[in-house]
Parts: C-alpha cells; structure tokens; sequence
C-alpha cells in the first residue's frame, strides 16, 4: 500500500509553524472541543434530522467504534460517496476520529471514476447511500466490486441488502482512539481532473484546518451564522471555503440542501434562517432569476459566495440589488490555494475580481510560457506556494513531474491577471480542461472514451463558451464506417459508466481534422483550431 504523505520540506513546515498557521489542530480534537463548548448549540440541520455538537460526536464515535469493528486499521483508505445527508457528518467524523482516510467522491461519479478513486488509494472500504435521485448506488458497489481487488467492505446508509448497513454500526463502552499527527493526511480529495483522471489530493490536519479557519475569518463567520450546503458537500468550495468545516470551526449551525435548485434552497433559508451559502455561478443566475418572483423570504442571507468557474462582472453586480446580500467570489482548487473577495471591499473589487489569497504567505507567481513574471495588470500562467497549497499529488509520479516547479510551485493551469491590492482577475486557463458549471471535465479523457467507439475513427473535445454552463462540451468527431447519431454516442459515452457531466453536450461530425501547415499538429494546438473555427462559423451564421 502506498504511504500517504503531504512533502512539505521541513524549513517551510516550521516557518508556518513559527507563523502561527499550522497550530497543531486535528480533526478529532476540533471535534471534541467543540462538542463540549457547543455542547447544546444545533450542529446540523438535514433532512428531518437536527443534531446538537453533543450529538455529532456521540454518532461520530458510533461510526468511528463501527469502522474499526470491520477490522479497519488506521491509515486505511474508505472512499465515500454520499449525497447531502446528516450522516456524511457522522460518516466523515467518524473516519477521523478511527484514524482512517476519507477519499471523496462526487455523487456524480460512476463505476469508472469510483474504480479509479478506489485503486489509486489502494481503499478497503467503500460508503454510498442506498440509493438517490433515482439511481442506485449498491448496483454499483456490486460493479466496482468486481475491478478493485482491495476493497473488503461496503457500507451502506439506508436499506443495506447484502452489504453492511450503518445504521448497524454500535458502540459497545468506551473505545479509546489513538491521536494522529497534525502533519498527517487527513483525508483525499479529488482534482480537478485536467489530464485523464482525476489525481488525488493528499490534505494534512495542520495546511487544511489553517485555510477554513482563515477563511471563517474573512467571511465572518459566528457561532450565530448559518451556513447552508448547497452544493455537493464532497466538493472542495462548501467543505473549506469556509464551507461546513469553517462552521463547525466556529459553532455555527450547518443546513444541509438536498439539491441547490430555488424551489429546495428557498424555502430551507427562509425556514432556517440561512445567513451564508455558496455556488457555482449557473446556480447563482438561476437564483437571480428565481429570487423576484419568490415567495419566500430570504432577509436572512448576508453573504451570497460564487465560485468554481467565472463569474460574470455582468451578472455579479445583479447580486446586491437582487438578493439584498454581499456577493463574495470565490477563486479556489482543492490543491490549496483560494483567494476571495472581501465583505468590505468596494462593490467595484466584488464585482471585478476573484478576490485576493487567504494568506500573507500564499505566494503568487504569474508567469508567462518561459516562466518569466509578467507585470502586474497582464496576463500570465498562475503558480503558486504556501502554507495549505499541496506539494505532490498521491501516487501520481507523472502528474507530480507536470504539476509541480523544481521549487515546489503548483502550476494551476489558470491564466491570470493581477491588480491593484494583489486581486486576481481571472482570464482563462491554459490547460486543456472543460469547465462546464464548475465541473472541470478532461478533454483527454472524454476523447477517450469516443475513440472507444467503432465507428468514431478521431475525436477532439473543446470547451464552447455558454450562457447558461459557462462553458459546454463541444466533440468533434471524424466517423469511420457507417456514421454513428449523435444521441446514439451521447448513450454509448453513459454505457462506458462516467459521471454524466461528462457527456459531450454536442458532437460535431467532421470529414477530417486540418493538420496542414505543419504537418503534425498537437493535441491542443488541434482542439484550439477546431474550437477557433467553430466559434467562427457560429458568429457567421448569427450575422445571416
Ligand atoms: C474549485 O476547486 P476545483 O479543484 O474543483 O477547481 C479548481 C479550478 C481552478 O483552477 C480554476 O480553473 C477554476 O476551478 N475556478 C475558477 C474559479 N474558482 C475555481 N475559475 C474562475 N473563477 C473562479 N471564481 O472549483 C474551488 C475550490 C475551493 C473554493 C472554490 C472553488
């Protein structure tokens, strides 16, 4: 089993020691003190469940004595695929405090991501729900069950049938767990995903605890706020920015939304008082739409955050007229670095820009292709260091040799600019990924999958700017043989068993890719030529 590690070099270690970021927290123990000191105070708040900060740690302990019962050692791997529901809380909790290894997963993933997730951590257990918005998820367990040899158990929240069901899981007198090691990876998330698969993301307790209890900070957060989980809680931007755990660092009360759409999210601010929430920037149109005609009453929002693709300078000024609350942009990765806006900073900064790092040690680099800095108010390639920015991914020696600077930068793969007050302002990206909604889709991969196809001889996937998406999956493909339909390759891209977002949103059937000048062209130069060609044709045909 391969060792989970975080490399920060040790003179770097001690100076965010020295600086007062890594202080030594842990997950469990921030459990437990705040179960004392919030002990009566409403912890969460899903579905018809509401659990004080005395109740979480008493079914964190549950889950943690459950998963040890298994026969799980600590440092174990479990990845977990849950929707939002209060027992991702107890489940998450529950692994921290046994010393055992969240790996999160979308529940979006399918078989294909989940074998993935699954080998590349080498996980034991797995934990899904029985089943939500209508599919399935022990359906899958059985699949992946079959392609990842290491894994011993599946555990299940609601109807079990064959597999272990949590509930089940009891504790029987007073189980004593060993303390990890603040340096210690906490837990995996997942990546972006710009080449192939996602990577996995190795998160210490000391560099994550640092970024949400500095970003409870900045958004101003109290034990009084109420932070609701609108987008999927596996994501990086609700866990950490400040997300849940920045709420929990503070006592406040977390309000889980089963879906973010205004018809669900409305009513759960109105009813709870919601003060604080965070979204991709199609959801906040769609609530920009919805909010004028809603009925119900939403005073109690203070901050509305934006993140995970860019938000419009267009629609975000919509944002204060229209909701009544602060808009704060969000410009994060689940590799480390997140810059945002501040309250109080001028609406022209909250409008304009992504926001500035957390951190007076999150250092910035932007550089243009021959790693030269360019000047501040130009463009250039985004890098970055610091006290919660990873320095290697896990069990990725290829991607850890594109991903990182002989120095220990992160190559974001962003394109952009810096302005007065060191605010970034983000211009695109260099890499070859579809930001589609705030889902960051693989080129590579998806023209993968197409190639899969016998009658589909090349495929080249680019990103198509959209109203709505931000940015749509365009494929073009040169057929071979007799010329497939579109929906027909749309359903034979779902029968490879990805995450639906991944689906192409159209196919472009073309004769042949125009290799000529060169002679051979690269992959992106390719994909940046089809897309130029695309967009010209639609701006021709929009003349007519
Ligand atoms: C968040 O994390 P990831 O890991 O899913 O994606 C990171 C990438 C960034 O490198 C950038 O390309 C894009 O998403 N991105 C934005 C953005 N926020 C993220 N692009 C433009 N404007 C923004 N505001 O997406 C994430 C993690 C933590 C907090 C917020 C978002």
């Amino acid at each position: 089993m391969m060792p989970l590690v975080q490399p920060f070099p040790p003179d770097f270690a001690e100076r965010y020691r020295k600086a007062g970021y890594w202080r030594g927290e842990t997950f469990p123990a921030l459990l437990r003190e705040r179960a004392v000191r919030f002990a009566g105070r409403t912890a969460v708040v899903g579905g018809e469940q509401r659990w004080s900060y005395a109740e979480l740690l008493a079914r964190a302990e549950t889950a943690a004595s459950g998963f040890l019962k298994l026969g799980l050692m600590p440092g174990d791997r479990v990845v977990v695929q849950l929707p939002n529901l209060p027992e991702f809380f107890s489940v998450v909790f529950g692994l921290f405090l046994a010393r055992l290894v969240p790996v999160y997963a979308l529940p979006a993933h399918r078989q294909t991501e989940v074998v993935h997730f699954l080998r590349r951590s080498d996980a034991v257990a797995y934990v899904i729900a029985a089943s939500h918005d209508g599919f399935d998820y022990r359906d899958l367990a059985r699949a992946v069950r079959e392609e990842a040899p290491a894994l011993s158990h599946v555990v299940v929240v609601g109807e079990a049938q064959e597999f272990t069901p949590f509930a089940g899981f009891a504790r029987d007198g007073e189980v004593v767990f060993s303390e990890p090691d603040p340096s210690d990876v906490a837990f995996l998330q997942i990546s972006g995903g710009s080449t192939g698969l996602s990577k996995l993301i190795p998160r210490t307790h000391d560099d994550y605890i640092y970024s949400f209890r500095a970003s409870a900070e900045i958004c101003g957060l109290t034990e009084d706020s109420v932070y609701m989980v609108a987008l999927p809680a596996a994501h990086n931007f609700p866990m950490s920015s400040p997300g849940y755990f920045g709420a929990f660092y503070v006592g406040a009360t977390v309000v889980l939304a089963p879906s973010p759409s205004p018809e669900t999210a409305f009513p759960l601010i109105a009813r709870e008082k919601v003060t604080i929430t965070g979204l991709v920037p199609p959801l906040a149109l769609l609530w920009l739409q919805a909010a004028p005609n809603a009925r119900h009453d939403l005073t109690s929002l203070q901050v509305l955050q934006v993140g995970g693709a860019k938000f419009m300078p267009e629609s975000a000024r919509r944002v204060r007229p229209v909701l009544g609350c602060t808009l704060q942009q969000v410009f994060g990765m689940a590799e480390g670095l997140v810059n945002y806006t501040r309250l109080d900073d001028p609406e022209e900064i909250i409008v304009e820009t992504q926001g500035r790092p957390i951190s007076a040690d999150d250092e910035v680099l932007i550089v243009d292709d021959q790693g030269q800095p360019v000047p501040d108010g130009e463009a250039g390639n985004l890098l970055t260091r610091g006290p919660y920015t990873i320095r290697a991914y896990h069990n990725d020696a290829g991607a850890n040799q594109r991903s990182f600077t002989e120095d220990g930068f992160y190559r974001t793969g962003d394109v952009v600019k810096r302005v007065a007050g060191g605010y970034l302002v983000v211009q695109g990206r260099a890499s070859d990924h579809i930001n589609r909604a705030g889902e960051k889709i693989s080129a590579d991969e998806v023209e993968d999958h197409l190639l899969a196809h016998p009658n589909v001889f090349d495929a080249a996937v680019v990103s198509i700017p959209d109203a709505f998406l931000g940015e749509r999956i365009c494929a073009f493909v040169i057929p071979q043989g007799e010329k497939p339909k579109a929906p027909a390759l749309k359903a034979f891209m779902r029968s490879r068993k990805v995450a639906d977002f991944k689906v192409p949103d159209q196919i472009v059937f073309v004769d042949a890719f125009d290799l000529t000048a060169v002679g051979k062209v690269s992959r992106k130069e390719l994909r940046a030529r089809l897309r130029a060609q695309f967009l010209a044709d639609e701006q021709k045909n929009a003349g007519h």
